[in-house]
């Protein structure tokens, strides 16, 4: 099978509690599939085309749900495995009234045994854009293996391919993640992080110096975000910014992966770099403006948002 999108890490069942603000007093939770990797899958989806997840997911009822989930969206997870651990968790508060709040159950979980022979290379040869995070590389060392030699052969094999730093402080420490995050940022097509990010794994968050470094490693377009605000990024040493289109902002996680979803999808549907971009940051604040990591991804066709809900996203 030929896809537009390869990509792998660890989904979640993400528990919200509804009655309450906060996870300690809350009765009533929801429970909804999310996870960097797999939201950019979904992003690519929703936008016409055709993308591929795989993970290891337990054996047990929420692996199924979550794998139903994730189809459900149109990504093939036909690859996916099962195994004899627990699918990953996590409980957070909705951050309406209070700043949201997160806590994990994935240690040990299955799919921080994903290891380099899961991922074929038929897998990445057959697609168009591989995509990785450091989230997979904090799970495990089995993880950060896979998605080294992941995207070593991804450029071995000339496919294209993102890397998005994604550093979770409640997972390992910063210098850990400097240590493993630093060899990996080279050599992708886009490289994605925040201004935290990119102090942590470079030790700088000026931007015209750090992203001509990123470029100099070979990272084709370097993107340095910041949540709502003006984004920094820079093209084969041409430094720019951009500003993304103001939204009311509600639950502003998951839209990085909406951003890098955008993007990708422009960038394989033939947009200029900077068009990709600008569809990136439409894709995530519309993701940011309603509440769950699916919920605002737009639909498209071939790549690219509908005119529709581009017009009124710029408009606002
Ligand atoms: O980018 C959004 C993710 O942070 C969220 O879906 C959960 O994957 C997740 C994580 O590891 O925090």
């Amino acid at each position: 099978m030929s896809t537009d999108l390869f990509t792998f890490g660890e989904a979640l069942s993400v528990f919200i509690s509804t009655d309450t603000d906060s996870v300690m007093s809350a009765k009533t939770f929801e429970r909804v599939t999310a996870g960097a990797e797999v939201n950019v899958a979904v992003a690519i989806s929703r936008l016409g085309l055709k993308s591929q997840y795989f993970s290891r997911f337990g054996n047990d009822q929420l692996g199924s749900v979550m794998l139903a989930d994730i189809a459900a969206e149109g990504v093939d997870v036909s690859l996916a495995k099962r195994v004899n651990s627990f699918t990953g968790a996590m409980v957070r508060n909705p951050g309406k009234s209070a700043a949201v709040e997160l806590s994990y159950l994935r240690k040990g979980s299955a799919a921080s045994t994903i290891e380099p022979s899961d991922i074929l290379d038929s897998y990445i040869s057959s697609t168009r854009w591989l995509h990785a995070t450091g989230i997979t590389c904090a799970i495990s060392q089995s993880g950060a293996d896979t998605v080294k030699i992941a995207l070593e052969k991804a450029t071995a094999m000339n496919i294209k391919s993102s890397f998005d730093l994604n550093i979770r402080r409640k997972l390992w420490s910063e210098e850990d993640a400097r240590k493993v995050l630093e060899p990996l940022a080279k050599n992708v097509d886009l490289l994605i992080g925040g201004e935290d990010e990119y102090q942590a794994v470079f030790g700088t968050q000026e931007p015209k110096n750090v992203l001509a470094e990123a470029n100099k490693r070979g990272c084709k377009i370097a993107v340095m975000t910041k949540g709502d605000q003006k984004m920094r990024y820079s093209i084969d040493g041409n430094y720019a910014e951009l500003t993304p289109p103001k939204v009311l902002a509600v639950d502003p996680v998951g839209s990085g992966d909406a951003f890098t979803g955008g993007v990708i999808a422009g960038l394989l549907s033939g947009m200029s770099a900077q068009q990709a971009l600008e569809q990136g940051s439409i894709c995530g604040a519309l993701v940011a403006s309603m509440f769950g990591d699916w919920t605002g991804i737009p639909t498209g066709v071939a790549g690219v948002v509908s005119n529709q809900i581009a017009q009124k996203v710029r408009s606002n």
